[in-house]
């Protein structure tokens, strides 16, 4: 089918200035503004043709598409590519860097390829629930091996496209079979959960979380915001390392929390991307989930593993869906793999292996909780001497000991938008509009600079 038409209708090109006149084109309907038989309906045809008359212009049926606008996120990095300035220093997505500021591919990732290398796995279709032993790998990374409610099957696990492939396939299973539920997310929260939901026709609301005047959790708030929704909504819920706060709730207001999605009869959407990244203890970073579970509540948890293994471009995650029977269990998974079917086929196998490999092997495990214990050490260090550079510099008084409280990739610096912007135009200092810093791209050499940048945005800027 023609995507481009010509004039056709009008008797001679028409010559636009400087260019050479078009050509008499492909045969169109031929009453301007016609009818097209589209799948047996008879729907109005744009009346593109009749400008592409008025105008002799080349036109695509496209025309009317707006241009996006960039991803709040990712195009920070198509930015930072674009900067020519030496200083430059991407501190947009959260993806480690070694404290040389490169990439970094962790040696049990290198071992594992190298494993399956060797014993010349094949490329076939997987199922469409993924790679049985990453399934069974994840779950229990999430839960511990021993958890009740992997004995007792009752969790439905499939492998996702990352993190995100996970929440969107877990949101179209929401959309499908709880059309009436919503979900609340916090305020503010990862910037494409909001996309998620809303590709997913799942609507959703927020709750409260932070506090601009204690730079910290507003408990209240949240308690007060879950409390008021709907019963029966969903709460999404960051298994630690808030993003883009850094800012997690204590046990104890986990368990408060617990207490009141349960007085609601809400259901916990658990979004654990940062699991051994925020506190280097894959175990101590799933304290909230296991707390749910072992409460009883039916739960979903998304994860990644972009970044406790830097599998980012792998895509690698999972869908768990932790039920009240493993009956129950077993017909949510038949209609997840229901909804992946026609939305991927299947998962890739790459990164899954990878997974199993890594955590099936006792030495490549303790290894990689070791590296993990490392990207963790060296973002806290870049942490602390980021406040101890603020701290000596600034003159002013200000309180910077919030950066040390809060823990993970990011540091939400409190900046706003125009003294973001001046981070990037004047320091070349890519960051989110939002006000948030990742660490894990930032060296310790470069923290008094970032500080400098800091201090001038924050002081001088409205
Ligand atoms: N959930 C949260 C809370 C995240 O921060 C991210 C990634 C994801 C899910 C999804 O990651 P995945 O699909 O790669 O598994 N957030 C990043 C990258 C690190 C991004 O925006 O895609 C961020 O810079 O916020």
């Amino acid at each position: 089918m023609a995507s481009l038409v010509f004039s056709s209708t009008s008797a001679s090109p028409v010559a636009l200035r400087g260019r050479p006149k078009l050509a008499i084109g492909v045969a169109q309907p031929q009453s301007g503004a016609g009818h097209v038989s589209v799948r047996g309906k008879d729907r109005k045809a744009r009346p593109f043709i009749t400008r592409a008359v008025a105008v002799g212009k080349k036109v695509s049926r496209f025309d009317d598409v707006a241009m996006a606008p960039p991803d709040p996120i990712l195009g920070v990095s198509e930015a930072f590519r674009a900067c020519t300035n030496e200083l430059k220093l991407n501190l947009g997505v959260g993806a480690y860097r070694t404290e040389d500021l490169q990439p970094y591919v962790l040696n049990v990732v290198k071992k594992a390829e190298k494993l399956m290398l060797e014993k010349g796995d094949n490329k076939e279709y997987l199922p469409i629930e993924g790679l049985a032993a990453f399934n069974k790998a994840t779950a229990e990374l999430l839960l511990g091996a021993d958890n009740r409610a992997i004995q007792s099957q009752r969790v439905a696990t499939v492998q996702g496209l990352s993190g995100t492939g996970s929440l969107r396939l877990a949101a179209a299973f929401i959309n499908r079979y709880c059309p009436n539920s919503k979900v609340l997310i916090s305020s503010p929260t990862w910037g494409n959960h909001k996309n998620i939901f809303n590709d997913a026709g799942v609507p959703w609301s927020e709750y409260g979380y932070y506090d601009p005047k204690t730079v910290g959790l507003d408990f209240e708030g949240m308690i007060a915001d879950i409390k008021a929704a709907p019963s029966g909504s969903f709460i999404l819920l960051h298994g630690c390392a808030h993003n883009p706060t850094g800012i997690d709730p204590t046990p104890e207001q986990w368990t408060k929390i617990a207490d009141v999605l349960e007085e609601k009869g809400h259901t916990p959407f658990f979004d654990v991307a940062y699991q051994g990244f925020a506190s280097g203890s894959l175990d101590e970073d799933a304290h909230a989930v296991r707390l749910f579970v072992e409460r009883g509540f039916e739960v979903f948890v998304a994860q990644s593993y972009s970044k406790n293994l830097g599998l980012y471009s792998e895509r690698i995650g999972a869908i768990n869906v932790v039920c009240s029977s493993s009956d129950v269990a077993n017909r949510v998974k038949s209609q997840l793999k229901r909804l992946a079917r026609p939305m991927y086929s299947n998962p890739p196998v790459h990164g899954a292996r990878i997974v199993a490999n890594v955590v099936g092997d006792p030495n490549l495990f303790s290894e990689w909780k070791a590296e993990m214990e490392e990207m963790a050490g060296r973002i806290k260090s870049v942490r602390k001497r980021l406040y101890d550079n603020l701290s000596q510099k600034d003159k002013s008084g200000k309180d910077w000991s919030f950066i040390l409280k809060q823990i993970g990739m990011f540091s939400f610096t409190g900046l706003n938008t125009s003294q973001s912007g001046n981070m990037t135009n004047k320091w070349h200092v890519y960051m989110t509009k939002d006000g948030r810093i990742s660490l894990a791209g930032l060296s310790l050499a470069k923290c008094e600079y970032l500080a400098d940048a800091i201090i001038d945005s924050y002081h001088n800027v409205n």
